[in-house]
């Protein structure tokens, strides 16, 4: 096992990974930049190395910087989070070139799964459903045309470098696909270097469903059951549970299933997300798969009793994954509210400020991660999530009636949050019956 990890990110997710470490008897390196010094999550650590300015691309996007604190700090590994270089695969080749293990799948499994249009020709090789629509990269506005024709309109284009929404173009008919797919080209070119794109049928209002898994470097590959994410606005996931309510066990079986073929395919190990989109009849359609741990991973450790990133540490030090597929069951429900420092009656605009008042909720099944206490300040320089409030009941309804006691309770002065808005979400009679899609918060809250 290693001795010393580095941790290569910031706030909530270095917190708890320094947590998983500690617990484990390793010990940590963290870096910072100028905005996060004397944070007290860098107390925890056993050292902390500023590597560089506010700025991300100054910092906590800095290769040779991280590389440096690894050297001067002793570090065999890096977990590299979430957000920052944790899916660039030339940071992991770089890690590894330098003999730090990168604590995430190989870069060339990170690449082939991270090029939307590889990963879909691996899915459809493996019999993992995809969204009907191109035969790989779209070549010419005729070949765009003929797949639009054969899927019907709408359709999207998509990045094949993109992700997360990011490069995506809707063609309502043949005169708008033209236009369509050279903006997407274009953008696509300029934000990723890479002008690939493909086309798909448009789904309207899934439900978005990703299966959690984790690969050994033993060949074994488990899933963790899945989560629905479907509570987002403009891709801003706000409330994520497991499972996925309204799901019949069959769909939830075979989506599992599917992940883990595409997984065993790819040759990819460590934790990894598989995507789906879910439409109303229940098909579901693989989309796109997420190269490391995510935000919301405490939903699935909570229904699954299993700690994700000391898992991660686990499997990249060599070791056999401790559990089999039999082994993992879904107990309960879970619950997570994404708290961000914003202000939902403003557009959800970015809050940064001190907090003068913090009040946690606790209490049975109730799980709070965070960096944050009284007196912190929130930088106006990185992501507005500042927590993220969990609950495990043995019901979804009971789930529920926790969260809303929960963000009853929280109380964050100073600045502003999204917990009121997730209250009313969490009030009204669609989430309480499960009646959830990607849709749902613009029909029902943005005017
Ligand atoms: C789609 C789609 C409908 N049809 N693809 C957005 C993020 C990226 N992961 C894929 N996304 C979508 N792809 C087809 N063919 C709708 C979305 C989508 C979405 C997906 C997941 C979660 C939230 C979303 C919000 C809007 C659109």
């Amino acid at each position: 096992m290693f001795k010393r990890i580095l941790i290569a990110n910031r706030g909530e997710i270095a917190l708890r990974i320094i947590r998983a470490c500690c617990e484990m008897g390793i010990e940590t390196v963290v870096v910072f930049s100028e905005a996060d010094r004397g944070a007290a999550y860098l107390d925890l650590a056993n050292e902390a190395i500023c590597i560089g300015p506010p700025r991300s691309a100054e910092s906590y996007l800095k290769i040779d910087r991280i590389i440096s604190a690894c050297e001067v700090g002793g570090a065999e590994a890096v977990h590299p989070g979430f957000g920052f270089l944790s899916e660039n695969a030339h940071f992991a080749d770089v890690c590894r070139s330098c003999d730090y293990e990168f604590i995430g799948p190989s870069s060339e499994a990170m690449a082939l799964v991270g090029d939307k249009n590889s990963a879909r020709k691996i899915a459809q090789k493996v019999g993992v459903p995809c969204v009907p629509g191109s035969d790989g990269l779209i070549e010419s506005d005729g070949d765009a045309l003929k797949f639009a024709n054969k899927v019907g309109f709408p359709v999207l284009i998509k990045a094949t470098a993109g992700g997360g929404g990011r490069g995506m173009r809707i063609a309502k008919d043949t005169e708008q696909l033209k236009t369509a797919i050279q903006q997407a080209v274009q953008e696509a070119q300029s934000a990723f270097g890479n002008g690939g794109v493909y086309l798909e049928k448009f789904i309207e209002g899934p439900r978005h469903v990703e299966v959690q898994i984790i690969a050994d470097h033993h060949g074994n590959i488990v899933h963790l059951w899945e989560r629905d994410c479907s509570m987002q606005r403009r891709h801003q996931k706000l409330i994520e549970e497991s499972p996925a309510p309204n799901l019949q066990q069959s769909t939830r079986q075979a989506m599992c299933e599917a992940a883990t073929r595409l997984v065993k395919e790819s040759g990819y190990t460590n934790a990894g997300t598989i995507e789906f989109l879910v439409d109303k009849n229940e098909n579901f359609y693989f989309i796109e798969m997420n190269a490391r741990i995510q935000v919301e991973h405490p939903v699935t450790e909570l229904v699954t009793g299993i700690d994700l990133i000391k898992a991660q540490i686990r499997v990249a030090a060599g070791e056999v994954l401790p559990f089999k597929q039999a082994d993992v069951v879904q107990n309960g429900w879970a619950i997570e509210c994404r708290i961000n420092a914003e202000d939902p009656d403003h557009h959800f605009r970015p809050c940064p400020g001190t907090i003068e008042k913090l009040i946690i909720p606790g209490g049975f099944g109730v799980r709070f991660d965070s960096h944050v206490h009284a007196g912190y300040t929130v930088s106006p320089t990185y992501d507005s999530m500042i927590g993220k409030l969990l609950v495990h009941q043995p019901t979804r309804p009971e789930a529920i009636a926790c969260m809303r006691r929960c963000l009853n309770e929280l109380k964050i002065n100073g600045i502003k949050t999204s917990a009121p808005f997730q209250l009313k979400i969490l009030e009204s009679n669609d989430f309480q019956e499960g009646h959830v899609d990607t849709s749902w918060i613009e029909r029902n809250f943005i005017k």
